[in-house]
């Protein structure tokens, strides 16, 4: 991601990711050598590198395996890299930096404010959330803007289900979305690298789509900080911006809002941003992605491959000029 004023910030985007993938294969091939040194193979290695080696996150409990069509067949992207290289600002411009910074980040107590066109606003409480509602498992492909993606099994609830319960009146058109705004909690907010809080938005119908949701986990245990704790949107026909972490507010609302990377930049981000390989970001194509882990490009697909289940939602719009 890049803006006029980001962009004043060290380049972080191409080489950055070229390096770090190089380390991890080089990490990856000193871990295989020193298992084999040690149990004298290094066979179960690679398998278990690709779950959460950590007991530091809580497991969640009764989690339903992902329904047909909310899970791709594709192999998930290891764990490690999943959690490794991030685009989190609030904890750093940096891929590496969400990894560093995200102890700082307190996820308890822990409320989401759901307000404006909805005939019962209230206070949503991260626990009462986890109880109230079945955890799915979702296998999504997750397409960031930069041309890398990655395959997460999320663990969460369909938006739709959370909002509905706050009773949206005729007039929620849109739902608007804020992360925290702490700089304790949140080194990268010490510094206007973006205009804080960060903020995203979907149309209703789209925040109403069975294939959005609320993510409380990933990989069968809680998030961890980089990715978004304890809780942030997934959106997967879209491009990763979409999908704010750390949610503390939901605001239902009559009008477009406005979002970080079309506030930041209207030319290169835009309000929709669906995964489109025919629409080139104009400083980088988008036909192609990497896959972290991968070493060959694979082509990006409409929808990132969800188009089955939404194109519907932009029948007769002109994608061109609603990127
Ligand atoms: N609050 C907040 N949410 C955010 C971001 C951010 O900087 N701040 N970055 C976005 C971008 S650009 C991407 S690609 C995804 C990355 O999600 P991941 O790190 O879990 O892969 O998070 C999105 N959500
Ligand atoms: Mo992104």
């Amino acid at each position: 991601m890049r803006s006029i004023r980001a962009s004043r910030l060290p380049e972080r985007e191409v080489t950055p990711e070229a390096l770090f993938l190089r380390r991890r294969a080089f990490l990856q091939a000193g871990a295989a050598f020193s298992a084999s040194l040690v149990f004298g193979c290094g066979e179960d290695t690679a398998a278990r590198a690709a779950t959460p080696e950590s007991a530091a996150l809580a497991k969640l409990p009764d989690v339903i395996p992902a329904p047909e069509g909310y899970r791709t067949s594709e192999e998930p992207t290891r764990y490690a890299d999943a959690t490794a290289y991030n685009n989190f600002y609030e904890l750093g411009t940096g891929k590496e930096d969400p990894a560093q910074n995200a102890h700082s980040l307190r996820v308890r107590p822990w409320t989401i404010a759901v307000e404006g066109e909805v005939a019962k606003p209230g206070v949503l409480d991260i626990e009462t959330l986890l109880k109230a509602y079945p955890l799915e498992e979702r296998i999504y492909r997750l397409r960031c803007v930069e041309a890398w993606s990655m395959v997460i099994p999320w663990v969460g609830i369909p938006l739709g289900d959370v909002l509905k319960r706050f009773a949206p009146t005729s007039q929620a058109k849109y739902v608007a979305f804020e992360t925290l705004v702490d700089e304790q909690q949140m080194p990268g907010q010490r510094r206007r690298t973006l205009d804080w809080p960060y903020r995203e938005g979907l149309r209703m119908d789209e925040a109403l789509h069975p294939l959005a949701i609320l993510a409380v986990g990933m990989y069968g245990r809680v998030l961890p900080g980089q990715n978004g704790a304890p809780v942030r949107l997934v959106v997967p026909w879209k491009y990763g911006f979409k999908s704010i972490k750390s949610i503390v507010r939901m605001r239902l609302a009559p009008r477009m809002p406005r979002t970080t990377w079309s506030d930041e930049n209207p030319s290169e981000y835009g309000f929709y941003a669906n995964v489109n390989p025919h629409v080139d970001h104009p400083r980088w194509s988008q036909r192609s992605e990497r896959r972290i882990g991968e070493w060959s490009k694979r082509p990006t697909l409409e929808f990132n491959g969800y188009g089955e289940q939404v194109a519907g939602l932009y029948r007769g719009m002109n994608l061109r000029r609603n990127f």
